[in-house]
């Protein structure tokens, strides 16, 4: 059988790892770079991170697009993307350890005061801050997905009172678990460090806005890992300015990146981190994605398919 055919179009990530690790996991395969697809005719699968509009729809003999990604908001804008074609979303444990690391490591970094440390440091300030114990700080996590539920794991493996909210009703040891709309407000009024887990559809954009995280405790903290499209910026500041809430880790944005002027980039209570919460690796994702293809050429069903209804 001749080696697969798979369009790279990643216009925003740097070219050179992902083309040898592609070639590592696949020898042999042939590779066309986007722009330069050669013969449309011959396209057998694209793997894609916010392709341009339009690019996948003229491509006859397309059978699977691969997002770069675990999310795939970014596949799904497109409008023209042909409706039979299976999407497949980005599942491997290293970008599931990676988003561990770094939801823990700003819990921690709040749980254990070092915005108030760093601030006293400043001002040439010595004093000790109580130090709560793990178990009588709540975490929630928006999203019990393959990234929300290992970090609801790992935050109640150091001993945190975590909660978790999904779509359906999950049953995680260690975690109180709440679903639905009619759970939410319940949710938020228990977490004094809330994280968004979320993927991006239509019920779940603007989720974090000005109601959502009024319903926090007071001097609570948001972690936002997941999409910019859930928070509606504008109604961030004001909160952490009237000391609603306390700080805020935003690894996302609506527009990235963040443009130079946004007033994220500068306030005392924010830290901006350039979408890079949890990146895919090219080494570990080239083999997911080779063993996905070889799978579907033999005729197996694919691993991790998107359900476009849903949307995630
Ligand atoms: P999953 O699809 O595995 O999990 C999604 C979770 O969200 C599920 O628990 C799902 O509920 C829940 N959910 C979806 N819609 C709703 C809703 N309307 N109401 C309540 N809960 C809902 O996704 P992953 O964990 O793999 O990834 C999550 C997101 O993280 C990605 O979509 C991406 O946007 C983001 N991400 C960010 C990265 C970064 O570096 N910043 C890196 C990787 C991902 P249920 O279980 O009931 O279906
Ligand atoms: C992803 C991301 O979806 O990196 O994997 O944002």
């Amino acid at each position: 059988m001749k080696p697969p055919v798979l369009l790279y179009a990643c216009p925003t990530v740097d070219q050179e790892d992902w083309v040898a690790a592609l070639t590592a996991a696949w020898p042999g395969i042939d590779l066309r770079l986007w722009p330069a697809t050669g013969d449309k005719a011959e396209i057998e699968y694209a793997f894609v991170w916010k392709q341009p509009a339009g690019i996948l729809s003229d491509l006859p003999n397309l059978k699977v697009i691969f997002s770069l990604g675990a999310g795939v908001d970014h596949v799904l804008t497109d409008t023209t993307l042909p409706d039979h074609i299976p999407l497949v979303r980005m599942v491997d444990p290293t970008l599931v350890t990676g988003m561990v690391e770094f939801v823990v490591m700003r819990v921690l970094h709040y749980h254990r005061c070092m915005p108030d440390y760093e601030a006293q440091q400043r001002a040439g300030m010595w004093k000790q801050l109580p130090q709560l114990l793990p178990s009588e700080r709540r975490v929630g996590i928006l999203g019990l997905g393959e990234l929300g539920a290992a970090c609801a794991r790992a935050l109640a493996g150091f001993g945190f009172d975590v909660a978790g909210w999904s779509r359906t009703a999950k049953d995680l040891p260690g975690v109180r678990g709440f679903a639905g709309a009619e759970q939410l407000d319940a949710f938020l009024a228990q977490a004094d460090i809330l994280v968004c887990l979320l993927p991006l559809t239509d019920q779940t954009r603007g989720i974090l806005n000005r109601r959502t995280l009024s319903a926090l405790p007071k001097g609570a903290y948001l972690i936002n890992a997941a999409r910019g499209g859930h928070l509606v910026e504008d109604d961030l500041v004001p909160l952490l300015d009237a000391g609603h809430l306390a700080g805020a880790t935003l690894d996302v944005f609506a527009v990235e990146p963040l443009p130079a002027a946004h007033p994220f980039w500068t306030h005392p209570k924010i830290t901006v981190v350039p979408h890079a919460a949890a990146l895919t690796h090219p080494g570990t994702a080239s083999r997911i994605v080779a063993a996905n293809i070889d799978r579907h050429r033999r005729g197996e069903p694919l691993h991790n398919v998107v359900d476009r209804a849903r949307g995630y």
